[in-house]
């Protein structure tokens, strides 16, 4: 199967060489496709250095930063438009790490749509991180699951493989998210739709270097995000329930 890797940076220039190399170590056939905010610090230079010495590596590089989620959406838009089989998004942080990658392509490669590298099923973890971080993206992921009835475990993690096909029926680039909250918002399509999606357990650990660029603005619109899909899922279901309800008999109106 043809696969691209998805890696958004942005102010990574510690960790990028070596995780250009370790993906390329784990998963040889997969090419990769960097989306770089233009990070001060050189974040994509060293990507066309790193790019030059291993082959296989494209590099996209927009004007500012603009956000985990729109990045993603950047890379997916052109990944489906070269025509991939399978599209893999991960964080180049050391967060995710690379050996990894065989369980999930196993799942893809078994039948899932999507596989997600899951911090909160048996065997997954995260490791140091403070305990108010994990407190957070454990809570957020039990609202987001509550509140949208998915069945998913882990919805805003990055480390995911996808079937293209399946990523492009939910028409990615129709997402409106900017920052992880649209790592729910594919959950919540792909859900809908009936793709099939299956979990296999990470250790996700701290960044090995440089800095978290997680905002209070994007945890504020993770959280106003999920919980509009919610009251609009529950508007709908009310509206399809009065819709298809059935006619009371014309008898008992007398
Ligand atoms: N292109 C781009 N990448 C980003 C942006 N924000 C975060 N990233 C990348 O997304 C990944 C996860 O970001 P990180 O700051 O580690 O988030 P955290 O793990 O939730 O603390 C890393 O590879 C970052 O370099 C952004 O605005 N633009
Ligand atoms: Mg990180």
């Amino acid at each position: 199967m043809r696969m691209v890797v998805v890696l958004p940076t942005y102010n990574e220039r510690e960790n990028v060489r070596g995780l250009l190399s370790a993906v390329r170590q784990t998963v040889p056939a997969a090419d990769v496709l960097v989306i770089d905010d233009n990070s001060p610090d050189g974040t994509a230079a060293l990507v066309e250095a790193t790019a030059g010495d291993l082959g296989q590596i494209k590099l996209v590089v927009r004007p500012r930063k603009r956000g985990l989620g729109t990045a993603y959406r950047e890379g997916f838009a052109v990944a489906l438009d070269e025509g991939y089989e399978v599209i893999v998004s991960m964080d180049v942080d050391w967060s995710h790490d690379p050996d990894a990658l065989p369980d999930l392509l196993g799942l893809i490669e078994e039948g899932a749509d999507v596989a997600i590298g899951s911090r909160y099923v048996p065997g997954g973890a995260t490791v140091d991180w403070p305990l108010h971080r994990r407190m957070l993206s454990r809570w957020g992921n039990r609202y987001a699951s509550f509140v949208l009835r998915l069945g998913i475990n882990d919805c805003t993690s990055g480390y995911r493989a996808y079937r293209a096909s399946a990523l492009r029926a939910i028409e990615p680039s129709t997402t409106t998210a900017e920052g992880y909250a649209f790592l729910t918002e594919l959950v919540r399509r792909h859900e809908r739709r009936g793709h099939t999606m299956a979990e296999t357990p990470i250790v996700f650990a701290d960044r090995r270097y440089g800095t978290s660029k997680m905002s209070t603005r994007i945890i504020v619109e993770s959280m106003l995000l999920v919980t509009r899909w919610g009251i609009q899922d529950v508007v709908t279901g009310w509206r399809r329930r009065r819709r298809t309800a059935p006619s009371v008999p014309s008898d008992l109106h007398r």
